[in-house]
């Protein structure tokens, strides 16, 4: 970084502190949390193969999914980063069966946000050297600050999302938010632990030919996806489009903000709702999608519009370039 003056994280979270609406500086030292655990977690992935941390801690999460020793790992480390700094109500976290609530009996205590995490997303990934993410939520709560937050506070439709954004741990590290004014990514220089604005303004192109999906569930689609997927594989116009999946939410919705493309978990015979969480990880990737011109619903309705009953709970999603999330939801439409 000589020559060219590039413009860091911190400094850009300083001059766009004010165009927050209530802003208190609260919103940005949150963000400044968040990438101070980014660069810790990030120090941890990046040496899963040098030391003996790989492999299941022996813990099963609520989903009865296996835990792999980086995902505790980065969990503890967002949270207690978070806790440390004193700057949030209360965190929801896809690795704890309930939320956690910050400074309870503190009535001075008159911080505002709630934050929700998927600490290391794609965690099946780490052991064979692939690209994982953490994604990060962050809502005003609606309970009364300076008391304990409640479930409702967590419970928020993704269109009350005050910031939201990823860290991919990939080729190179980067982290990339909105506050609702556009999306912003910073790539790590890991020589001097620095982030860069290296990604002015991201837009996923309106269309693009590239579409993520787990084809090995074909069977259990439903038939608006399948006649999609068919329609992608046709040769015609600019079709057959390219098939790429990742099978790390952050890495395959960043490539194709990047080139243009849609991602898919769909609901099947077999997972009525699909996989993916609404709270840890469709809201936030929604809430980026729009903010990059892009589009993201489940099937049906509009990511964003959902209201959460439970703070696990699952739901199909499409998300992508406009044009092609569209196409989509004309194929569910036409079998509904
Ligand atoms: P995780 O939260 O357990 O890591 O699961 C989420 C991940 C996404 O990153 C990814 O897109 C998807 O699961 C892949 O699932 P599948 O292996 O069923 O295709
Ligand atoms: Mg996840």
């Amino acid at each position: 970084m000589v020559g060219k003056k590039h413009k860091t994280l911190g400094e850009f979270i300083i001059e766009n502190q004010t165009s927050f609406q209530y802003s208190s500086g609260e919103l940005s030292k949150l963000i400044n949390a968040i990438r101070l655990a980014a660069k810790v977690v990030n120090h941890e992935v990046n040496k899963a193969g040098l030391v003996d941390i790989l492999g299941a801690a022996g813990d099963t999460n609520i989903q009865g999914e296996n835990q792999q020793k980086l995902d505790v790992m980065a969990n503890d480390i967002f949270i207690q980063t978070l806790k440390n700094r004193e700057i949030v109500c209360g965190i929801a976290s896809e690795e704890e069966d309930d939320f956690i609530t910050i400074n309870s009996n503190d009535e001075q205590h008159q911080n505002k946000y709630v934050v929700l995490i998927d600490p290391l997303d794609g965690s099946s990934n780490i052991d064979v050297n692939v690209s994982v993410g953490t994604i990060f939520s962050i809502y005003r709560r609606v309970t009364p600050v300076g008391t304990p937050v409640k479930l409702k506070d967590f419970l928020q439709p993704g269109k009350n999302q005050v910031a939201a954004g990823y860290i991919v741990y990939g080729t190179s590290t980067m982290l990339v938010y909105t506050t609702g004014h556009g999306v912003n990514g910073f790539t790590l220089n890991p020589a001097i632990g620095t982030f860069y604005l290296s990604h002015p303004d991201m837009r996923f192109p309106e269309t693009g030919k590239i579409y993520s999906v787990n084809e090995g569930n074909y069977i259990h689609f439903p038939q608006g996806v399948k006649d999609y997927i068919k329609y992608c594989q046709e040769e015609e116009d600019d079709r057959p489009y390219t098939s790429r999946y990742i099978g790390s939410l952050v890495s395959d919705f960043h490539r194709n903000m990047i080139k243009g493309g849609i991602y898919m978990y769909p609901k099947s015979s077999l997972a009525s709702n699909g996989k993916l969480r609404l709270l840890y990880e469709c809201n936030p990737m929604a809430f980026l999608a729009e903010q990059a011109n892009g589009r993201a619903s489940d099937g049906t309705t509009r990511i964003m519009e959902i209201k959460p009953t439970e703070l696990h709970e699952r739901a199909p999603f499409f998300c992508g370039s406009n044009k092609m999330v569209e196409k989509l939801e004309e194929f569910i439409d036409q079998q509904a």
